[in-house]
């Protein structure tokens, strides 16, 4: 059956950062169409007509409306952002066995509605629930994307911008593997204007930088609670992505299936985002100390998710 098109949104899980993407989508005019749906009833509905008092300032229109997993029927995309957050001093992986049965419940009310769309899934541990998602939704690989390391690496391009005084969308570097603690800077890849940037920074530098990147959620968490802004941006950024069919390259949870030698793994990895979800994994040539971090991060996270998918 073909997939469904359109750009409906069902969003599911409006807490602080499912309610951050609405307000990014809202302000980008990126949808036409979006449904918010919680355990949450009551928040839910209160965020619906918030974002509806805004909607008369945005660039485009957009139709909000409170919902069940029916409306998944005809959504184009179905973003997941609900369940537990990182509570201080927990590690992602930690919030597993809480998210892995929430996600089990999710996933088959929304497929039981008939959807067959792509879905979108932030909440952590972000690949081991992309996975999850893919094992009980049954859809195709390239329609289940997580969130991945969009956000490292835009953290990563933040501070890469700062140190070099220039745009972070004119610095171009990656994180990739798990988004927590394995996670990797791609610095031979890292570049300004096709200017190698390893070269211009020392390595207690680079260390110093890539520390900051993988500890951020943790300091952000430490002083306000919860991180939300950056995720939301970057969720919005996938959206746009897939609903305007743009082929561009995006740092998301992709299935890798042979990609840099491994398989059966949901892992942030540069991908190329169309209509139909992930058109492709991008190969970056990783260095030999890169290319064993990258194996450890995906040891990592398959030592987790074995005893749930084995
Ligand atoms: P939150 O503010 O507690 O919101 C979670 C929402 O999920 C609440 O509104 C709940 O009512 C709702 N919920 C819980 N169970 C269900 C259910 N079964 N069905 C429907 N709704 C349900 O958390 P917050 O929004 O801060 O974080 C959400 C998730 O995003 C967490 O797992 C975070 O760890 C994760 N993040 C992921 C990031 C990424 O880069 N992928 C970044 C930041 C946070």
């Amino acid at each position: 059956m073909e997939m469904t098109l359109g750009n409906k949104v069902v969003l599911v899980g409006t807490g602080a950062v499912g309610a951050s993407y609405a307000y990014s989508l809202m302000n980008q005019g990126i949808c036409d169409e979006l449904v918010l749906v919680d355990l949450n009833e009551e928040k839910a509905r209160g965020d619906v007509m918030d974002l509806a008092h805004g909607i008369v300032y945005a660039p485009s229109s957009m139709r909000i409306s409170f919902g069940t997993y029916d409306d998944c029927k005809d959504a184009a995309i179905v973003v997941i952002c609900a369940g537990a957050a990182q509570k201080p001093g927990e590690t992602r992986l930690d919030l597993v066995h809480k998210n892995v049965k929430i996600f089990e419940h999710i996933v088959n009310g929304v497929m039981s509605s008939g959807f067959n769309g792509i879905f979108l899934v932030a909440t952590n541990p972000v690949d081991i629930l992309t996975y999850a998602t893919w094992k009980f939704s049954g859809l195709p690989k390239e329609r289940v994307i997580g969130s991945g390391t969009i956000l490292d690496s835009a953290r990563f391009r933040h501070l890469l911008s700062e140190e070099l005084g220039a745009a972070p969308t004119s610095v171009h570097g990656y994180i990739i593997g798990e988004h927590g603690d394995s996670q990797l800077a791609v610095w031979s890849g890292a570049n300004i204007s096709g200017t190698p940037i390893a070269d211009q920074l020392s390595s207690e530098r680079k260390e110093e930088i890539a520390v900051q990147v993988r500890n951020a959620a943790y300091e952000i968490i430490k002083s306000k609670g919860a991180t939300y802004y950056g995720i939301a941006m970057g969720l919005a950024r996938i959206t746009r992505a897939i609903l305007r069919n743009e082929q561009v390259v995006l740092p998301v949870g992709a299935y890798l299936d042979g990609e840099y030698g491994e398989h059966d793994i949901y892992v942030g990895v540069p991908s190329i985002i169309h209509r139909g979800g992930v058109k492709k994994v991008l190969e970056l040539p990783l260095d030999k100390s890169e290319h064993e971090k990258f194996s450890k991060s995906i040891q990592t996270l398959k030592e987790i998710q074995q005893p749930f998918f084995s």
